[in-house]
């Protein structure tokens, strides 16, 4: 079995970063700051976000946020959840949260909390159980959990829940892995896991791994390197990672390599991508591979920076 080319994925992405009129930057102009987060949080686990000036990019996030008090995906755009997250993730990475008004982004959140616990993405209203994950992740690093209203935000989560113990992204919505995880990662920053059928769960999660070791998303669906951070992250909260094999799946992710180039792609033989680098070097993370940082499948940072969040005051 190959290796993981660690010292090619860390030039692949400070290379990405530096071409800005490539394919993939045009393409990702519009999500800059989700691409931020994942380049950036890839580099910091695998121990080398000091090769990235902090003050750049600081000032650069800073000058992504609103009035309002979101993120927007570059300067110049309109705030939205995901971003804002994305923001402030980013801010932990580098121990620069103190920069934030953390009251003013807050505020941001709470405004998108609805009447039956929802949160929408912005001002245009789509409700999704991502944006409660992220609200409640968002808030939570913020040590502000306690400016929304959890208990009706963990209500409409379980709402959410299917009977084949996976979650969607509306009530009635069809289990989806990306789902799971946000609905299972803001039950687990909120203390409510009990809530969740950890066997019948674990079953259907583990049900994704396929003959090439990878994972899927749904059944009947392709396996792809980023559900080795969806769905390993879910099965590691939940206590049933031992469901799968541990081996396949590294090997699977090893196989997404560009070994001559660096990055990692969704399956064998595809083009490499920034998401699909960072999400292979977070599941990798996830399970144990030497040399990298861990990784907090909650969070989605580095567990050295969650610590710094909860414990350095
Ligand atoms: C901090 C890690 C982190 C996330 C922030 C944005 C977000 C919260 C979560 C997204 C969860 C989600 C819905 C992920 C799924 C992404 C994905 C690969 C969607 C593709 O779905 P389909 O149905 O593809 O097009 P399949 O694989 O089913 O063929
Ligand atoms: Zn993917």
């Amino acid at each position: 079995m190959g290796e993981l080319v660690a010292d090619k994925h860390v030039r692949y992405i400070l290379s990405v970063e530096k071409k800005k009129d490539s394919f993939e930057s045009v393409v990702m102009e519009h999500l800059r700051m989700n691409g931020a987060y994942w380049g950036l949080t890839a580099l910091d686990i695998m121990g080398k976000l000091d090769t990235v000036d902090t003050n750049e990019v600081v000032s650069w996030i800073m000058s992504c946020q609103h009035e309002s008090g979101g993120f927007g995906g570059n300067v110049g755009h309109d705030p939205h959840i995901l971003y804002t997250l994305s923001a402030v993730q980013v801010l932990a990475l580098f121990n620069k949260l103190d920069v934030v008004d953390v009251d003013k982004v807050t505020n941001y959140i709470v405004s998108l909390q609805n009447e039956d616990g929802s949160f929408s993405g912005d001002i245009w209203g789509e409700v999704d159980t991502r944006f409660s994950y992220i609200a409640i992740c968002c808030v939570s690093i913020l040590h502000r959990l306690d400016r929304i209203n959890v208990e009706k935000a963990v209500k409409y989560i379980i709402s959410c829940k299917n009977m084949d113990g996976g979650f969607g992204c509306t009530p009635g919505g069809e289990s989806h892995a990306g789902q799971i995880f946000c609905c299972v990662g803001a039950l687990a920053i909120t203390g409510s896991l009990d809530l969740i059928d950890k066997d019948l769960l674990g079953w259907w999660l583990c049900e994704r791994q396929v003959k090439s070791g990878g994972l899927n998303g749904r059944p009947e669906k392709l396996p792809d390197v980023c559900y080795s951070w969806w769905v390993l992250s879910s099965l590691i909260m939940i206590d049933r990672v031992h469901w799968i094999s541990k081996e396949k799946l590294i090997k699977f992710i090893l196989d997404c390599q560009d070994t001559e180039k660096g990055g990692i792609s969704d399956r064998p033989d595809d083009a490499v991508d920034v998401f699909h680098t960072y999400f292979g070097v977070a599941g990798l993370s996830l399970l144990e591979y030497p040399g990298l940082k861990p990784i907090d499948p909650a969070y989605a940072l580095p567990v050295d920076v969650v610590d710094q969040i909860f414990f350095s005051k």
